[in-house]
């Protein structure tokens, strides 16, 4: 990896960079996830690179949604491996449930890296590597998913995800939380639970929201679901958006 020095002002987002581009090298990453990294950093520049109230809002709910589910799944792709394979395994840990490969740019070989890396990382199960279902209204590999896992889950937490399998697993009846930087995307558009905030700072983030509330009784989680409102929280990162661009610029947008 590049030696970049801690003093850099980009240091934070350099390393990601860094990561993603060991993950192609290493074979974990798709060539095309560079350019999904590179999108996301533009919206997490606009963004001010900071968790927003509304991520804050949404990463809550998200938790919440986790900790009443009948069967919560978790989703790793290329990115999401290269940049918090540890912090995922950590979430998983916390909720007491497997990981699943989940891959747009399927192959065979990707899927077996990255369900690797994550048990090197400490993940006790990883699904993925056997799919046994289709999800309907996908075409090719990207549709596969595990009985017991993603197929059959009541919430499907997909981060750095493709709007048309976010369409796809909503029009099955789960609740989907994304996470994604983009306040636009089709995926953010279409999730139950859009999580708008870097996954390097979301996913530790919601590890810890779910220890906290999982204390908390059920009434109060659901309370939290129910008066959530991802539309709201969709024009609410928008609007922070257009502030920071207004505060760091000077101009009235
Ligand atoms: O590993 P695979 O084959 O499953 O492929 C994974 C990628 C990410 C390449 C694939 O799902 C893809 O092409 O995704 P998109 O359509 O580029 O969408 C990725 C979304 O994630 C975009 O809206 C980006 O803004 C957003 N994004 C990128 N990096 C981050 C991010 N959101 C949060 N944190 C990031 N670090």
């Amino acid at each position: 990896m590049t030696d970049i020095p801690k003093s850099h002002p980009r240091y934070a987002s350099l390393v990601a960079r860094e990561r993603v581009a060991q993950g192609v090298k290493n074979g974990y990453t798709s060539s095309q996830g560079l350019i999904a990294q590179g999108r996301g950093e533009c919206f997490d520049y606009l963004l001010g690179e900071r968790t927003t109230a509304s991520a804050e809002r949404a990463i809550a709910a998200a938790a919440a949604m986790l900790l009443l589910a009948k069967r919560p799944a978790l989703s790793v792709n290329g990115n999401v491996a290269a940049l918090v394979a540890e912090e995922m395994v950590d979430l998983a840990a916390a909720l007491g449930i497997p990981l699943e490969v989940n891959l747009f740019h399927r192959s065979e070989e990707r899927v077996r890296k990255i369900a690797d890396l994550l048990r090197a990382r400490g993940a006790k199960k990883v699904l993925g590597e056997h799919p046994d279902a289709s999800v309907p209204g996908l075409d090719h590999a990207r549709a596969l998913a595990t009985r017991g896992g993603i197929y059959d889950a009541d919430v499907v937490l997909i981060p750095l995800e493709d709007g048309d399998r976010c369409e796809a697993l909503v029009a099955m009846g789960k609740k989907v939380i994304a996470i994604d930087l983009n306040p636009l995307s089709r995926t953010a558009r279409k999730a139950t639970v859009s999580i708008v905030d870097n996954i390097l700072r979301a996913v530790p983030n919601m590890a810890v929201q779910v220890r906290k509330l999982s204390k908390l009784p059920r009434a109060d989680l659901e309370k939290i679901v129910l008066e959530y409102d991802n539309e709201k929280v969709l024009r609410q990162a928008v609007q922070e958006i257009r502030d920071h661009l207004e505060s760091s610029s000077g101009e009235k947008i």
